[in-house]
This record gives C-alpha cells, sequence and structure tokens, in this order.
C-alpha cells in the first residue's frame, strides 16, 4: 500500500538504492528497515521474524562493507528530493553523546556517562526555512571517539594547552563544525541555498572565519561577551547606540528547585518582553595562535534582550552573528526565527535515544554501533516528523504524511476501542490517534515519546497484516 507518497510505513523508501558493493547487502538493509520500521524501540531480536533473519542481521551488522556513511547515503538523496521547491532551507548542526553499558570495543568517554563508554555523533539535520520549519531529514553525520584513558591526565594545564596548540586546525575536533557544514553545502541540489544554524559552542574565530571563507550563510550563536578585537569593546557594547525595537512577548517556562542546574536555575513563569538591536560589526583576528589566515570577520550581529527581567532573575539574552545582511526589525526578526529552529535537532537526539532506544543497542563494537546508527538514523526522521508536526500544527491535513489507506485503517482501528478520526483528519487528529493506540489518554496532554513510539509499532503491526491480508486478496 501507499506506493507513491511520504507514508509512514515508507521507511525503506529512505534505504532504496542504497549501495552496499553486493545485491545480497543491499536487500538485506531494506528488509531490516522495514522491520525496524514497524518497532523502532523493539531490541533486533525482537525486530527480526525468524532465527535466519535474526542471523541475517547480527551477520549485516559485523559486515565492512557496510557503513554509516553508505546506509545514510540514499537517506540524504531522499532528503535533497524533499528540498525541491524549497529556495531556501535551514541546517541545524549539533553534537550528540550515545553512551552504552558494559564492555565494548573501540568506544571511549562520554559527557556524564560515569562507567559508560559510547561515541558522539556531529550531526546536521535540514528544517524547512518557512514558519511550519519542517524536519526535511538527515544530511550529515560525522562520529568521533575520546581515548577511554586521556594521555593528558594529570600534566599541567599550560602542558595540556601546549599540545593544543601544535595540533592543526584541521587536527582539531572543533574542526569538524566547518567540515561537515562545506561537506553538507557541495551536495545540496541546485537552486536549494543553505543557512547553517549553529549554538554557541561553534563561536570560534577560525571556525566561523573558515565559514565565511567557504563563503556558507551562518547564524551561529556567540557569547554576549565576545570583543571586536583583543582588550576591545564587546560586540554588544557596539550594538548599544542602536534604538531597541520591542519585536515579541514570549512565555518563560517555570524551572523547578528539582530540575534546576548551575546554568539553568530554578524559575517562576513570567511573560517576557524581548526586545533587538543589530548592526554590522567587524571582528578582528585575535593572538597569534588564533589558526586563521582570515585578518577579519565582518558579520551582522543581533542582540536578544529581555526589556525588564524581574530583580534577581537573570534576563533572556541571546547574541547571533549571521552571514546575512540585516537592515531591518523583519530581517533581524527572520534571524532569531532560524536560529529558534535549531532546538529541532534536540529533539531528533530525543527521537533516536528514546523512539529508537538507539544506547540499549546490544552490539559489541563501534563499527556495529555505528552501522545501526545507519539504519536508525532514517526511523528517527520518521517519527520526529510524526510528533513534531503533530504537535505544531493544527490545520496541516493528516494526507501530508500518511495514505489514504493507512486513514482508513487508523479510523478502523480507532473505532473498534470507541474513540474516532474526524472526517478530514489533521496531522494532530492522527498524532492523537496513532498515541490513543498506544495507551495515551487526551487528558494528558501532548503525548510523549515512549507512548507514540507504542502506538506507532501497533499500527504498523497492523497494517503490515491488513496489507497482507489485501495481497492475499488478490492473488
Ligand atoms: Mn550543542
Amino acid at each position: 500500500m501507499g506506493k507513491s507518497g511520504p507514508g509512514m510505513n515508507r521507511l525503506e523508501a529512505e534505504f532504496a538504492g542504497v549501495a552496499l558493493g553486493d545485491e545480497r547487502l543491499n536487500a538485506r538493509a531494506i528488509l531490516i528497515a522495514s522491520r525496524i520500521a514497524a518497532a523502532p524501540a523493539a531490541s533486533f531480536p525482537e525486530q527480526a521474524a525468524s532465527v535466519a533473519e535474526r542471523e541475517g542481521l547480527y551477520r549485516f551488522l559485523a559486515n565492512d562493507g557496510v557503513t554509516l556513511q553508505k546506509l545514510l547515503q540514499p537517506h540524504v538523496q531522499q532528503t535533497h528530493e524533499r528540498m525541491r521547491g524549497h529556495k531556501l532551507v535551514r541546517i541545524a548542526h549539533d553534537t550528540t553523546d550515545f553512551a552504552f553499558s558494559g564492555d565494548r570495543e573501540g568506544l571511549g568517554m562520554v559527557m556524564g556517562g560515569g562507567a559508560d563508554k559510547g561515541f558522539f555523533a556531529h550531526t546536521a539535520l535540514a528544517i524547512g526555512a518557512d514558519e511550519l520549519r519542517e524536519p526535511l531529514g538527515v544530511v550529515g553525520i560525522r562520529s568521533h571517539v575520546f581515548a577511554a584513558t586521556s594521555p593528558r591526565r594529570g600534566m599541567s594545564v599550560s602542558k595540556r594547552s601546549q599540545i593544543c596548540h601544535k595540533k592543526t586546525r584541521d587536527e582539531k575536533l572543533s574542526s569538524r563544525w566547518e567540515k561537515l557544514a562545506i561537506d553538507v553545502s557541495r551536495a545540496l541540489p541546485a537552486g536549494v541555498r543553505a543557512i547553517h544554524v549553529m549554538d554557541q559552542e561553534a563561536d570560534d574565530y577560525a571556525l566561523l572565519a573558515a565559514l565565511q571563507k567557504a563563503k556558507l550563510s551562518f547564524v551561529v550563536r556567540g557569547a554576549v561577551d565576545r570583543v571586536l578585537w583583543h582588550h576591545g569593546p564587546s560586540v554588544a557594547d557596539a550594538l548599544s547606540t542602536k534604538p531597541a525595537k520591542i519585536f515579541r512577548s514570549i512565555r518563560v517556562g517555570a524551572r523547578s528547585k528539582k530540575a534546576e542546574t548551575q546554568s539553568h536555575p530554578a524559575r517562576a513563569e513570567r511573560k517576557a518582553k524581548l526586545s533587538l538591536r543589530w548592526g554590522a560589526v567587524t571582528i578582528r583576528r585575535g593572538g597569534p595562535l588564533v589558526q586563521s589566515d582570515v585578518k577579519e570577520l565582518r558579520v551582522f550581529a543581533v542582540h536578544v534582550c529581555e526589556m525588564t527581567p524581574p530583580t534577581g532573575e537573570p534576563s533572556i539574552e541571546w547574541m547571533l552573528f549571521t552571514t546575512e545582511a540585516v537592515e531591518t526589525l523583519a530581517d533581524a526578526t527572520a534571524i532569531v526565527d532560524h536560529y529558534r529552529a535549531r532546538w529541532i535537532i534536540e529533539e531528533y537526539f530525543k527521537a533516536l535515544k528514546t523512539g529508537c532506544a538507539f544506547e540499549k543497542r546490544q552490539l559489541t563494537t563501534r563499527d556495529g554501533l555505528e552501522r545501526a546508527l545507519g539504519l536508525f538514523a532514517p526511523a528517527a526522521w520518521k517519527l520526529l516528523t510524526l510528533r513534531y508536526l503533530g504537535r505544531l500544527t493544527k490545520h496541516r491535513p493528516a494526507s501530508r504524511i500518511f495514505t489514504d489507506e493507512q486513514l482508513v485503517l487508523l479510523r478502523m482501528m480507532l473505532e473498534k476501542r470507541a474513540g474516532s478520526l474526524p472526517a478530514s483528519p489533521t496531522i494532530r487528529d492522527a498524532m492523537f490517534g496513532i498515541a490513543a493506540l498506544g495507551g495515551h489518554i487526551l487528558n494528558n496532554g501532548d503525548p510523549g515519546w515512549i507512548v507514540l513510539g507504542r502506538g506507532y509499532r501497533r499500527f504498523l503491526e497492523a497494517e503490515e497484516v491488513w496489507s497482507l491480508a489485501r495481497s492475499c486478496d488478490q492473488s
């Protein structure tokens, strides 16, 4: 069913044309994808339909000819297809780490992982540049590990920084930001322009200079106290003579004492009035240790500030650097909106970790886990699309992501449980319908990843039976 169109069951489509150098391997990849689609959070043994299939799966995940990059390639191509008709796309970049328990080969230290070891995935996610901000797909992943026992342990700070300065820019891990952005941009279909969006980790002169040199467009969150030149005034100082324009009021959610961290203290809910200042700035290269041949960076800066923060509360403040020309309030607002799309990549990481239970995978080597990531990266994008569009769009028709037959099936399943689906369902209606199959109660608000993943699994299992029954009818 649903041969055409981006039906939610067509995860296999994200692997069509996969080139692993062997027809049987290609067919195996597509078979595994269909099993993952039906139960993204299930373990591999649960996903396999037979003992032979399970053995085939583990042989596949141990095959040197299968790589993360090769598995991802057809999904990147499908993502490029989805970009057609978009003149502009946002590419959100961020790094996440995956932690695994027990003894595994080739893994390293991860943040807050305790005894667990893992690896990092620096990821680029394409997002529509319109107000819908639709996740279009993953366009690149670079993985890396930190050595399990650091050879720098016990060294003095100056010794460590000496070692650090001996490394060329290319050898430094932080160069992954510009490398991925450059690779991703090169591969884009003709006529599609990308704006690369990065958080404050990317506020690094050498990195921004590399992006500018490669003629890439970006919006990067900067440090509020970044200076224009060594011991010079800050960017915020440079903008302070510009008039502040109120552009938006936002609701700032409460944060309980329990949820507070050092950088995110507890707070009461409030309405914050935000103002904007913007202008062109030139940032000069710092001391001789800055690894860049670019003498100065010419960017626009957009400073978002809370007008009257309550006493004792840290005010909301963002400094954004961009290559886009910012002349008007509308231009400045657009930059803020590009940056705000960045959180979708955080949601994508949750879809991988919670929705697909990636860190529960029992593979014993880094290579095996990376191959599994190649299988789950497109599955997590599918789940993200359903949840994201379901939560944020009130009026988009469900037919945008489901086939007519899927909607008929969903309605039947819901009616059997004394539920219902409207005659012309929206994506939101379909999301609540699928969550209800997973046991979600409407009064509990928007469904979380677990209940949605469970409902999605039940729906896809029913669909498999339904499509089998139909093919028997026809033969
Ligand atoms: Mn980050």
